[in-house]
């Protein structure tokens, strides 16, 4: 099964472009919403999961790209807790894609320094999809080139509800004072206070919404919208949109 629909895959990316981006102001950290795949798939008469597979040869190729320019987090949103009401023979599929592709590129995200990470609730994946990130996070922990951070059985608001629970833990042990609770304390709490908040998300395939992801963090986060489905998305897509960031002057609310 996993191997089938192979022609249909996006090109493997070699690294040449014309289109460059600068490297002052890059954004640190890069937000993608990977949307598209089985769209892209029923455009072209194919079944949902071959978009799915196509979609994995662009997370290779965008990750590559992220890291040659020097971006230090890219968080890619590839299973949300929604995701579970889709049809039982797509989830399964797309719970063996962690494992398939840590199969064939640990080894060179181990050569070239990337460390993977995972936000996301861990109880309800299956165990070869755990524990195939969880050999790829403690194999690349040494690593300090970019952070691939997976979104994977994440929901922001599930994020949220878990922090405040949290919270009012700490509170009941008089381990903090309400008076004290402040932005920092629910940043603390989240699954990505690890990470600076995302400085540019990205969202394919013509959705224009947010879909119940990181909404605390990207509070003050650059959007940028392309109807490209996610398996045509390319270094050159991507680029464009780190382009168009660098030239948008961030404000933070102020003036
Ligand atoms: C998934 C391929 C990309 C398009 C979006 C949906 C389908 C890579 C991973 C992955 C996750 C964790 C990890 C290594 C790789 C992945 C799922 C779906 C569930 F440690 N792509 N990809 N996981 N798609």
């Amino acid at each position: 099964m996993l191997h089938k629909f192979t022609q249909w895959l996006p090109k493997k990316d070699d690294g040449r472009t014309n289109l460059m981006v600068e490297n002052n102001n890059l954004p640190r950290h890069i937000a993608i919403i990977m949307d598209g795949n089985g769209r892209w798939a029923k455009e072209k008469g194919l079944p949902r999961i071959a978009g799915h597979r196509a979609g994995m040869r662009t997370v290779k190729n965008i990750t590559k790209a992220a890291n040659e320019i020097g971006i230090k987090i890219l968080t890619l949103y590839a299973f949300s807790t929604e995701n579970w009401k889709r049809p039982k023979e797509e989830v399964d599929y797309l719970m063996k894609l962690p494992q398939e592709f840590l199969v064939t590129e640990l080894e060179e995200l181990i050569e070239n320094n990337v460390q993977v990470k995972m936000v996301g609730e861990e109880a309800g994946l299956p165990p070869y999809t755990l524990e195939a990130v969880k050999t790829a996070i403690e194999k690349t922990k040494e690593n300090d080139g970019l952070i691939l951070n997976f979104a994977l059985n994440y929901g922001s608001r599930n994020e949220m509800v878990n922090a405040v629970k949290q919270i009012s833990t700490d509170v009941i042990n008089g381990d903090i004072a309400v008076e004290d609770i402040n932005e920092e304390t629910i940043s603390n709490k989240m699954l990505t206070s690890s990470f600076s908040d995302p400085d540019l998300l990205i969202r394919t395939s013509g959705e224009i919404r947010l879909s119940n992801f990181m909404l605390w963090q990207l509070a003050y986060t650059e959007l940028w919208f392309t109807d490209v489905r996610w398996p045509d998305f390319t270094r050159e897509h991507f680029y464009e949109a780190i382009r168009d960031y660098q030239q948008r002057s961030r404000r933070y609310g102020s003036i």
